[in-house]
């Protein structure tokens, strides 16, 4: 049995739901076919965010990690490329701090590609007929935070262990007075068990472009 770890975040930035926490929680309970998998939700606090993602690893074992986090404004489900070595706040986090170029791991790499099949895990969603695209950036916020020290964790300490990072965009309910795009939960966790075969299966990624010219 392959085991998956996945994790969502608390709520953020003023709303009550995470929609990257409802759609874990949703495809832990009703997983993909031969795959063991946990949900665990991460407080949106630099620092503790990434203690709790690695006690999680350290419980689990995992073979795959899938980290989700909510975009709000993207309208596809996204497949993060690159993590980078900043902290760089916009807003406070949920317990007030703000670190501003600070590195997420002292003395890191600048950055470390996800340690994933991205172009094949985006063309397993996109085969379900939802949106989907890569991602070339995951921002310099909590999520970018939590996928650097992931990449961190498996770069120095677990070179058998896959993993990533999945922005989702905003559920519907937390943008009916907003002109924003969403989708529905159901949907993202369906992207979610889509993708979960790919990134375990995939040994090499597809030679495709998604790449950006901006
Ligand atoms: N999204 C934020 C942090 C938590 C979340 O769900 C981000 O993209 O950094």
């Amino acid at each position: 049995m392959t085991r998956v770890l996945l994790t969502g975040f608390e709520p953020f930035g003023g709303e009550s739901v995470n929609p990257s926490w409802q759609a874990v929680s949703a495809v832990a309970a009703d997983p993909p076919a031969g795959l063991e998998t946990t949900a665990v939700r991460l407080p949106c606090v630099f620092g503790t965010a990434l203690d709790e993602l690695r006690a999680a690893v350290a419980r689990t074992d995992p073979d795959l990690v899938i980290c989700v986090g909510q975009a709000g404004g993207r309208s596809a489900v996204t497949v993060e490329r690159v993590a980078v070595n900043i902290d760089d706040a916009r807003i406070p986090d949920n317990a007030g701090g703000r670190p501003i170029d600070e590195p997420v791991v002292p003395g890191g790499p600048a950055a470390y590609f996800a340690p994933l099949p991205v172009k094949a895990c985006v063309a397993a969603i996109r085969a379900e007929g939802i949106p989907a695209a890569v991602s070339q950036t995951a921002g310099t916020y909590l999520c970018n935070h939590v996928f650097y020290g992931l990449a961190h964790l498996i770069a120095t300490e677990r070179p058998t262990l896959r993993g990533g990072f999945v922005h989702v965009p905003y559920a519907p309910e937390q943008v009916v007075d907003r002109a924003e795009p969403s989708m529905p939960v159901p949907t993202v966790a369906r992207a979610l068990r889509a993708l979960l075969p790919a990134a375990v299966h995939t040994r090499t990624d597809l030679r495709v472009a998604e790449g950006a010219t901006h």
